[in-house]
């Protein structure tokens, strides 16, 4: 009897656990078999189709065998709606393909392309600011000059008499607009307005459905309203559960560009992932470690953090983008193109979804101005894009894509197998990453999704090999080594300088 009622009482408990886990306002963790290697393209320098030298669409289609046969399964598309700048951040049409680019059909195939290789595809999407030739702005400023300051645009945006540094005058008239990215012609949308919403949820409804595409890659998310993370969390909440009622599974990750513990904050709105910035970049963690004298520990210190900060979220690692310089600088790669293939290893063994800029997989450089960082593709000395406007140093320091397919020893080839290995190995991107064992040069990281658990371990010396005690008496499963081989004596496995060797029960 006394047995009995126990089963009972832990029914009981088990039951209402259950309803608890049920009731929480949480979306579906993404499938182990979703995109986990991401690739951004700048449309404009990637690859033209119609002979004016601007990439296009079709450009991207033609190429994409060519990327899933990297092993890229995801795709991000910076804007490609109608606007009128180079980069296309400032849309003035959210329904339409700015025709550098191509038409609508283009985007539908294209879409289909990528699904019909098992990619997925995401478009860029700046929701907190238009271009000022938007219709909607043109309306409002026509309304505030003429004094009718009952037109419905006005509250499109953030119109007042307020004054300030982000406050840009409106001509002839007492009143001002909202501009967070002053001097680019776009002004602030106006979040707390429920006429927005009514747009942005057709905006949501015309790409999941009737284009097709997989979610977006949400913009400059920090500035939906500047300074106030809670409210940007909210607004973010509220944009998932638009896309989730139109599209169950769609995938959002926003650009937050922060520290680790304001990205903590914002997965508090159930978007599926924010990028890693701190990984990223010159100062970020693996640029430092990788300088550091004591690599390994380094690294798994700010492993540590992250494990503390964000234990069951999506990580999304990327070490460079549009935005930022190009990897082979931040890392003084130009020389030594084995710790440009190192840091792709560690960035892709740490987990979650791995966003790689175009253009990084062949080593390309740039920075300073930002069109230095978005230069043509370099495919070969003929068939490459036009420059984008304002480029003022343009170079590429190591070969070009085509010599580099060639050479089974390039970052490209590299980086081709590191993507090889995690499409058939999920534990990587999607198992719950711990530090095993580090010490100043090796690193240990421990791999679980459901029963199934690895461990990999790398060597962080670029210049002599390392030991690692295989005190589980794990077997190698597999090895990534840019010179030498693993080898195993004794339960000591020997790995040479920038070696990995994947280990299982
Ligand atoms: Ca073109
Ligand atoms: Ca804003």
């Amino acid at each position: 009897m006394k047995a009995r009622k126990t089963l009972s009482l832990i029914r009981r408990i088990l039951l209402f656990i259950l309803v608890l886990v049920v009731s929480l306002p949480l979306f579906p963790a993404r499938a182990d078999t979703s995109s986990c290697s991401w690739y951004e393209i700048f449309v404009r320098s990637y690859q033209d189709s119609d002979g004016d030298g601007i990439g296009d669409l079709k450009g991207v289609e033609k190429r994409l065998p060519q990327i899933a046969d990297l092993g890229f399964d995801g795709l991000w598309l910076m804007p490609v709606m109608e606007s009128p700048s180079y980069h296309k951040y400032d849309v003035t049409d959210y329904f339409a393909i700015d025709e550098e680019y191509g038409t609508m059909q283009d985007m539908r195939d294209l879409t289909e392309a990528c699904h019909a290789l098992g990619m997925e595809i995401i478009v860029d999407l700046p929701l907190n600011h238009t271009s000022s030739m938007h219709p909607w702005f043109l309306e409002a400023v026509k309304a505030v000059k003429a004094g009718d300051m009952e037109n419905p645009y006005i509250g499109y945006y953030n119109i007042s008499m307020e004054k300030g540094s982000k406050m840009v005058p409106i001509a002839g008239t007492d009143y001002a607009y909202e501009e967070q990215f002053s001097g680019g012609g776009m002004p602030d949308l106006n979040l707390d307005s429920e006429t927005v919403w009514e747009e942005i949820r057709k905006i949501l409804a015309f790409w999941l459905q009737d284009v097709g595409v997989d979610g977006f890659r949400l913009d400059a998310v920090t500035s939906f309203e500047a300074g106030n993370t809670e409210k940007n969390v909210e607004l973010l909440a509220r944009l998932k559960k638009e896309m989730e009622s139109i599209k169950p599974g769609s995938f959002a990750v926003g650009e937050a560009w922060t520290g680790l513990s304001e990205i903590q904050k914002y997965y508090e709105s159930g978007i599926d992932a924010f990028f890693l910035f701190p990984i990223s970049q010159a100062e970020g963690w693996l640029c430092r470690a990788l300088r550091a004298r004591t690599p390994a520990s380094k690294y798994a210190g700010y492993m540590e953090d992250l494990i503390q900060a964000l234990p069951d979220k999506t990580w999304a690692p990327f070490l460079a983008n549009h935005d930022t310089g190009r990897a082979i600088g931040s890392l003084q790669a130009r020389q030594n193109p084995a710790v440009a293939k190192f840091a792709q290893l560690v960035l892709n063994m740490t987990g979650g979804l791995t966003f790689t800029y175009y253009g990084e997989e062949i080593g390309m450089v740039g920075s300073g101005d930002d069109p230095n960082k978005r230069l043509a593709m370099y495919w070969n000395d003929s068939d490459m894009t036009l420059q984008p406007p304002g480029v003022t140093k343009l170079e590429y320091a190591y070969p070009c894509f085509d010599d580099q397919a060639a050479d089974p020893d390039s970052l490209l080839n590299y980086v081709k197998k590191i993507n090889a290995i995690k499409k058939e190995e999920p534990l990587i991107a999607w198992g719950k990453t711990e530090i095993a064992y580090s010490d100043t040069h090796v690193l240990s990281l421990r791999k679980t999704l459901g029963d199934a658990t690895c461990q990999i371990v790398m060597n962080f010396s670029g210049s002599s090999e390392k030991t690692f005690e295989n005190t589980d008496k794990w077997n190698i499963d597999r090895t990534l080594c840019i010179t030498g081989e693993v080898t195993e004596s004794g339960g000591v496995l020997t790995l040479p300088p920038y070696g990995m060797a994947i280990l299982k029960p």
